[in-house]
């Protein structure tokens, strides 16, 4: 068996017996009592799910496998770039291990020779009109694979629960592998008129990507692959990481799980706040006719957008209480390669404006920007305009983190989720009894 799938095997075994042993003995014990303002207010904070790949604090934002995001980008292979590739962030979440070198480079050869994109899928991207969203679009080419899920088939065929993890797997790398080919083709046939750019496979997964998106330039490249690493996991309970784990719950396969996850990050609270950021920005700047607004013009346009009855996009976080460290870390980005550009620094302007405003509110628990906030302005400044395409491009990421997350659900044969839920009538029976 390869080296990967050799290690994950060993290590989800290991835990897989452990997690029976505790539902078996300590099967009883209270993890947390429910409140009332949890079960109305969206489940916030309510342990109920096993997620391996990362976990989130509320003031210190995302770990990987333990690591930060300022430890990934010393710590993970980088090849000749100057950012973690992301291949070394997907074996990390598998298996618990920094990577070498040479693992990373097994990996992006693994995902080159696995990345061939079905025929089909482009007829079915064809068939849509080509103002069809892209997000529409990527779930319509990931749903339209779903036909070569090995999963699907080795279950038709009778597999047996404990082996559930390797059809599993082999379905996770196939998809991650054709991710960057198909989200290039929907990017060229929605705003390039289908002028297509082949794949170059001397590339690693990423640079490959932002070859086929059309920059080629190596700052490009390391953009993406600090992107595609950052965006990838928020450990299980974001939304569309939780939709994937829900869907796959049923054994529903991996291209099902995962096109319902970005059916979840479609969502302008969720995933597709990248785009309102920009919307937003570009809305204001065309409403104050300058591109480059004072913080009083752009204090009075937020105050305008919150009197409208609307959130500010890419501000707050039902988990985060700090500036979110996906946003400092494009920050850093952008501070070291285009501190210069116009909307980086309106960008820059708005954090310094919003939280105080929202503050202010005294309703919004985290004022501070999330991971949606900057990425706008860095894609712009490399050519990628069409904002309406931003969403596709956190989903190629989150793939890393959601696909490794349901190796680990299948190899520990995590059941089917069934939370409980109540009718009013049972509440205020309850709310009056007590
Ligand atoms: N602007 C204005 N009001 C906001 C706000 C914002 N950015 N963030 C929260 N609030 C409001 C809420 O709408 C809520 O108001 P009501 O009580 O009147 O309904 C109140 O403050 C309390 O909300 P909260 O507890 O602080 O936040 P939630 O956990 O309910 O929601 C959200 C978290 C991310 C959905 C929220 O902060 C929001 O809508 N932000 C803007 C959209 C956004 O940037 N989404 C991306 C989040 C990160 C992500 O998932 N990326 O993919």
């Amino acid at each position: 068996m390869e080296k990967l799938k050799q290690l994950f095997f060993e290590k989800s075994q290991a835990l897989r017996a452990e997690v029976k042993r505790w539902s078996k003995e300590q099967g009883d014990k209270q993890v947390d009592s429910v409140s009332v303002r949890q079960l109305l207010g969206g489940a916030r904070g309510v342990k109920m799910m096993l997620w391996e790949t990362s976990k989130l604090d509320s003031i210190e934002g995302i770990r990987f496998r333990g690591y930060s995001i300022p430890e990934l980008r010393e710590l993970l292979p980088k090849g000749d770039g100057k950012e973690p590739r992301p291949e070394g962030l997907f074996w990390l979440m598998l298996v618990d291990e920094i990577p070498t070198e040479e693992d990373v480079k097994w990996l992006t050869d693994q995902w080159t020779q696995r990345s061939n994109v079905p025929e089909q899928t482009f007829k079915v991207l064809e068939a849509l009109p080509p103002d069809t969203h892209p997000m529409t679009q990527f779930i319509a080419a990931i749903t339209s694979m779903q036909s070569s899920s090995i999963f699907a088939r080795r279950y038709a065929e009778g597999l047996g629960k404990s082996e559930y993890w390797r059809p599993v797997y082999e379905d996770a790398m196939n998809l991650i592998a054709r991710l960057p080919r198909i989200a290039a083709y929907i990017y060229r046939r929605t705003y390039h008129g289908g002028d297509h750019i082949a794949p170059d496979i001397s590339l690693d997964w990423a640079a490959n990507f932002a070859h086929m998106l059309g920059n080629d330039s190596e700052d490009f490249k390391d953009l993406m692959r600090l992107y595609l690493t950052i965006h990838a996991d928020h450990e299980g309970g974001n939304a569309s990481a939780h939709t994937s784990h829900l869907v796959n719950s049923t054994l529903s396969d991996p291209y099902l799980s995962f096109a319902a996850g970005m059916a979840s990050l479609a969502g302008p609270l969720h995933g597709l706040a990248n785009q309102e950021v920009v919307k937003w920005i570009t809305n204001m700047l065309d409403a104050l006719g300058t591109s480059n607004p004072s913080k009083e013009q752009i204090a009075e346009y937020v105050q305008g957008t919150l009197k409208a009855g609307k959130v500010i996009p890419g501000y707050g976080h039902a988990v985060l209480r700090r500036p979110d460290p996906r946003f400092m870390a494009q920050k850093s980005f952008a501070e070291e390669h285009l501190s210069d550009d116009e909307m980086v620094q309106v960008v820059w302007k708005v954090f310094e404006v919003v939280p105080p405003i929202l503050q202010g509110l005294g309703k919004v628990k985290n004022p501070w920007p999330n991971v949606d906030a900057h990425s706008g302005a860095l894609l712009m400044h490399y050519g990628i305009k069409e904002y309406s395409f931003y969403t596709v491009l956190f989903g190629v990421s989150r793939a890393l983190g959601v696909l490794s997350a349901m190796c680990w659900s299948r190899a520990l044969g995590l059941p089917l989720e069934r939370p409980k839920s109540v009718t009013s009538g049972w509440l205020r029976e309850f709310l009056n009894q007590a």
